[in-house]
């Protein structure tokens, strides 16, 4: 019996990553992002928001082009965090300073029911619903997770479709 071809139809999960850039070809590099996430084994690409552009909120620099995607993933949360953590390393994210401009910025937002508190990995992420730039492109490929109520407290924050 294929035990492990049966576990990985039953154990995958959906995941919901937003990503960000407002350092370097923002729109170049979100969108070898998202195809770089989709075709790591273990994971899926369920569906992708357009891009946004977004003011910086809490941040400094240029505008942020920002996006959503989910993903059906089978790999655990950590061995997700640290595949992105690797994608944002490849498109030369550096860490000088908190919200610091970046050329590339994962974070995972949900990972199916997952509740995690840990030093390096909070899920869900503990400020999504603060964010126009993760709510509004989540709204439009998971609209049951986003209430108007949600999107009424973040309607202050500039964000703009870019590009489909
Ligand atoms: N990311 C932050 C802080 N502020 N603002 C926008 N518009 N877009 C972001 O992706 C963003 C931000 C921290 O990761
Ligand atoms: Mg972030
Ligand atoms: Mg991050």
């Amino acid at each position: 019996m294929d035990l492990q071809n049966t576990d990985r139809a039953d154990m995958s999960v959906t995941a919901y990553v937003a990503l960000g850039s407002n350092l370097g070809d923002s729109v170049r590099i979100v969108q070898s992002a998202i195809k770089e996430l989709s075709e790591k084994p273990g994971l899926r690409l369920i569906s992708r928001s357009a891009l946004y552009t977004t003011k910086p909120y809490e941040a400094i620099g240029n505008d942020y082009v920002n996006a959503v995607v989910s993903l059906e993933c089978w790999l655990n949360p950590v061995d997700l965090l640290q595949l992105t953590q690797a994608i944002e390393h490849q498109h030369g994210r550096v860490r000088s300073f908190v919200n610091a401009p970046r050329t590339l910025d994962l974070d995972l937002i949900l990972f199916g029911d997952a509740q995690i508190q840990s030093s390096w990995l909070v899920l869900p992420h503990p400020r999504w619903t603060e964010r126009a730039f993760v709510l509004k492109p989540l709204q439009s490929i998971a609209p049951h997770l986003v209430t108007q109520d949600m999107l009424d407290r973040v309607s202050d924050q500039g964000i703009e479709i870019l590009k489909n």
